[in-house]
């Protein structure tokens, strides 16, 4: 076994690291009032290369794998969680599907274009009557001579406003059952396409939509793998993006450590650092220690998949799930070292506190998580399929 993070690695977190402190951090709170999505820094990641690491070179990535994205993934997230979802809206769950299941043509068509930011994304699964139930999903796709006629409405869609392209999954064939779901390729442009952005308590830099199809024709290369791979594409795809989860949630988890281990250095009560009593050091240690283990079940998780294991299913939601607990508990322990002071919006673990949850709720919420492992464990269905 070898903890050793390559020189390479480092030297890539150490960037993203310098990136988030640079650009994103003196702004983030601010972004986060003014519900402002910071299109420009997500399209600077895009030129770093950011969104291309688990991309070969052919199709304009950098290959250099799942344990480089998830360390950048994490150490932007530490930054601002909201920032965080491009990299599923960019790759985990837009281009690396693509690069899975499409053609080639495919490929050199709209991979380059998404990992460079040059395009913006989004995947549009959840729809208001099918959230931890992916196949009873009830937008269809009807074939119509050379193109297919979307119809339904999806909700929760991160970025759909601001989207160029959508992974949007749909039936093509309600008898066959998940037999009948179907991938597409969706220019957001097209007529019959609108977008309606919702409000939420957190992760306000990062807009969340519906989108209604109302007889949307789109061409029928838009077809992503055969009709019916719909099932096997998005719960592939689920299981990548998962892992952004895990490591935004790492991210987030430090950044509340790091406001807390600051405020008990700097603050005094009772004439002396609020850090020398024991409680203070007691949520400061717990912290950290949960934050390492969070940490190391979202690299190992991210390592299989650079083994090629990227159906890791088992792996890759114990992660999120240890990730949503730990941020949450996080959040809230720094919350409490900084009492008056972290409930004041001038001091950024109020939004910490605010985007916290998410990561118990997107991507599967804790409870699928726990569905999904305790099944495997107790001989029910096995997760890595
Ligand atoms: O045999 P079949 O033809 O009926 O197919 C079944 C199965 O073989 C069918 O799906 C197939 N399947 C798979 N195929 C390939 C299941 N898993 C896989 C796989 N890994 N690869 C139905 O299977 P089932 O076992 O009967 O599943 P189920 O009981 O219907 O549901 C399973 C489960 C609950 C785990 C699933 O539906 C699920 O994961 N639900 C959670 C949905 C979710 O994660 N939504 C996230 C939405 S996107 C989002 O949050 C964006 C956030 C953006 C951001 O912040 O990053």
């Amino acid at each position: 076994m070898d903890f050793k993070i390559t020189e390479e690695l480092q030297f890539m977190k150490d960037s993203a690291h310098d990136f988030a402190e640079k650009e994103i951090i003196p702004f983030a709170d601010k972004w986060d009032e003014e519900h402002h999505f910071p299109l420009e820094v997500v399209k600077k990641m895009g030129e770093l290369g950011y969104f291309g690491c688990t991309i070969p070179e052919e199709y304009g990535g950098t290959g250099c794998g799942y344990l480089a994205l998830t360390m950048i993934c994490e150490e932007i997230s530490r930054g601002s969680s909201s920032v965080r979802v491009a990299f599923n809206t960019q790759n985990l769950g837009t281009a690396l599907s693509i690069l899975r299941h499409g053609t080639d043509e495919q490929k050199k068509r709209w991979i380059p274009e998404l990992i460079s930011a040059r395009k913006i994304g989004c995947f549009a699964i959840t729809e208001p009557n099918a959230g931890s139930d992916v196949v009873s999903l009830k937008t269809t796709a009807r074939k119509d001579g050379d193109h297919y006629v979307l119809n339904g409405g999806k909700t929760w869609i991160s970025f759909a406003s601001k989207a160029d392209l959508a992974m949007v999954y749909a039936y093509t064939n309600r008898e066959a059952g998940a037999k009948g779901l179907s991938a597409f390729v969706v220019d957001m442009h097209t007529p019959g396409i609108s977008t309606r952005d919702l409000d939420k308590l957190g992760t306000r830099s990062s807009p969340t939509s519906e989108i209604a199809f109302e007889d949307a024709r789109i061409p029928k290369d838009a077809l992503l793998g055969k009709e019916g791979d719909g099932v096997k594409i998005v719960f592939g795809s689920l299981n990548q993006t998962r892992l952004s989860c895990a490591a935004g949630g790492v991210g987030l988890a430090q950044a509340c450590l790091e406001a807390a281990v600051k405020y008990c250095q700097e603050r005094s009560q009772f004439e002396k650092p609020v850090g020398e009593f024991q409680m203070n050091q007691a949520l400061i240690a717990e912290m950290a220690t949960d934050i390492e283990a969070a940490r190391l079940l979202t690299y190992r998780a991210a390592w299989l998949k650079d083994q090629g294991q990227l159906n890791n299913v088992l792996e890759t939601s114990m992660a999120k799930l240890t990730a949503g607990r730990v941020v949450t508990e996080c959040a809230e322990k720094a919350m409490r070292t900084l009492s008056a002071y972290g409930y004041s919006t001038e001091y950024p673990v109020a939004r910490y506190f605010r985007d916290a949850i998410l990561y118990q709720i997107v991507e599967g919420t804790t409870n699928i998580q726990k569905m999904i492992i305790g099944t495997d464990q107790l001989g029910i269905r096995k997760a890595n399929r």
